[in-house]
C-alpha cells in the first residue's frame, strides 16, 4: 500500500515535470528544524571548506567568498559596463537570480566534499521552532546584544575561524567587523516597520496567480505580482517590509552600537551572503517559489517573457542572461547549469527538491 502510493506519487511527479529525466534528486532540502546532528555537521563543515576553497572566478579569494561579491557586484551595477542592465533586487529576476546563486553554492558544497546529498537546509521564516533551531548553538547562534550583536555562538563566531572578508560597497557600511552580527529583532534604529510573515500570510501569497507584471519592479501590484509579494515590498507604502524583506532586517538588525548607527551582515544588502545564514534564509524563498509554481502548475510560467507585447527591461526576460553572471560566460563551473531565467525555472534540473514538495503537502495545511 506504502509502496504503491510512492509510486502514484512518484508517476505523478514524472508527469508534472516537463523535463525531468531522472528520479528524484539526492539532495532535498529541508526546514532546518528537521536535521539530525549529524546532517548539521556535514553541513557546517562543508560550509567551513568552502571558506578555503579557492575561487573559479575571482583570483585570490575563496569560493565562498567569491558568492558574496557576486552578490555584490549584482548590488553595485549602476558603476558597471552594463548601466541599463537590470539587478537581482526589487526586479522581476530577483527568484532567479537567488537560485542561482544557491546552485553553485550547493554544487561546490558537494563536489569538494565528495558526496551528493548534501542540501541547504531552509529556514521557515514563519514558524519559531525553524528560527529556534536555526539560531541554536549547534548551527547558526546569536548576537549579543551586549557587545553590538557580535555572534559569539554557535559554529560561525569569531572561535570557530568564520570571518567576513568582503568589505560593504557603501561607504557608510555600518557592518564594518571581519565577523558576524546578528541583531536579530533589534530594528530600533530604522523608520522601517519590519512585519515578519505569518503561516497565514503564506496563503495570500500563494493565492496571487500571475508571477510578475508591469512595471516589473518594486511598485508591481500585489494583486499581480507573486514575486513582488515574496520579495516583501509594498508599492502603497515603502516603509513597510515584508516576507524576505522582513526577514533579512529582522536577522540582521538596525541599531545603536554606542551612538551610532549599526547593522548585521545580512541586513547589509551587498554583503548579505557574507553571513551563511544568508543561504538558509533563501533557501526558503526558494521553496515558496518552487511551492507557488507547484500550486498553479505554473512550473514553466515566467514574466516578462521578451516576446512582443511581454517585453520588459533589457536583463528581466526570460531569456536575458542575468547579470554579473554573464560577465564570467568563459567559466565551464559558471555555465554548467545555465545562467538565464529560463535555466533556474525547474529546480530537478539544478539537482534538488524540497522534502516537504515530494510529499506534495498542500501548502495550506503545511
Ligand atoms: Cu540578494
Amino acid at each position: 500500500m506504502l509502496y504503491s502510493l510512492f509510486l502514484s506519487f512518484y508517476v505523478y511527479f514524472i508527469c508534472s515535470s516537463f523535463t525531468l529525466t531522472s528520479a528524484i534528486p539526492s539532495r532535498q532540502r529541508k526546514d532546518i528544524k528537521f536535521l539530525t546532528s549529524d546532517e548539521k555537521e556535514q553541513y557546517v563543515n562543508a560550509v567551513h571548506l568552502l571558506k578555503l576553497e579557492p575561487s573559479p572566478f575571482h583570483e585570490d579569494m575563496s569560493f565562498y567568498d567569491s558568492l558574496v561579491l557576486l552578490h555584490q557586484e549584482a548590488v553595485k551595477y549602476e558603476q558597471t559596463e552594463l548601466p541599463d542592465y537590470n539587478i537581482a533586487h526589487g526586479t522581476s529576476v530577483f527568484p532567479p537570480f537567488h537560485r542561482k546563486l544557491l546552485s553553485l553554492y550547493e554544487d561546490k558544497l558537494n563536489e569538494i566534499t565528495g558526496r551528493n546529498d548534501i542540501a541547504i537546509p531552509f529556514w521557515d521564516w514563519t514558524d519559531p521552532e525553524s528560527t529556534e533551531a536555526l539560531l541554536a548553538d549547534d548551527f547558526m547562534g546569536r548576537g549579543d546584544p551586549e557587545q553590538c550583536y557580535k555572534v559569539t555562538t554557535g559554529r560561525f563566531n569569531e572561535a570557530s575561524g568564520w570571518t567576513v572578508d568582503v568589505k560593504s560597497y557603501n561607504e557608510e557600511h555600518m557592518c564594518p567587523w571581519t565577523y558576524l552580527a546578528r541583531g536579530t529583532g533589534d530594528v530600533s534604529a530604522t523608520i522601517l516597520e519590519v512585519i515578519m510573515a505569518t503561516k497565514q500570510d503564506l496563503d495570500p501569497l500563494m493565492a496571487v496567480s500571475r508571477y510578475d507584471c508591469e512595471p516589473w519592479d518594486d511598485m508591481a501590484s500585489l494583486n499581480c505580482s507573486f514575486r513582488n509579494m515574496l520579495e516583501g515590498y509594498d508599492p502603497q507604502d515603502h516603509i513597510k517590509q515584508r516576507m524576505h524583506n522582513a526577514a533579512h532586517w529582522w536577522v540582521g538588525g538596525k541599531f545603536y552600537c554606542e551612538d551610532d548607527k549599526s547593522q548585521g551582515t545580512v541586513g547589509t544588502l551587498d554583503i548579505s551572503p557574507a553571513d551563511p545564514l544568508f543561504f538558509s534564509l533563501h533557501a526558503f524563498v526558494d521553496f515558496l517559489w518552487a511551492a507557488w509554481q507547484r500550486r498553479h502548475n505554473h512550473m514553466g510560467e515566467y514574466f516578462p517573457t521578451g516576446t512582443e507585447g511581454h517585453r520588459g527591461p533589457a536583463g528581466l526576460n526570460l531569456d536575458d542572461e542575468l547579470y554579473p553572471y554573464l560577465n564570467y560566460k568563459d567559466n565551464l563551473e559558471m555555465m554548467k547549469r545555465g545562467i538565464t531565467p529560463r535555466d533556474m525555472l525547474f529546480v530537478y534540473n539544478l539537482d534538488y527538491t524540497y522534502s516537504t514538495l515530494e510529499r506534495r503537502v498542500d501548502f495550506d495545511s503545511l
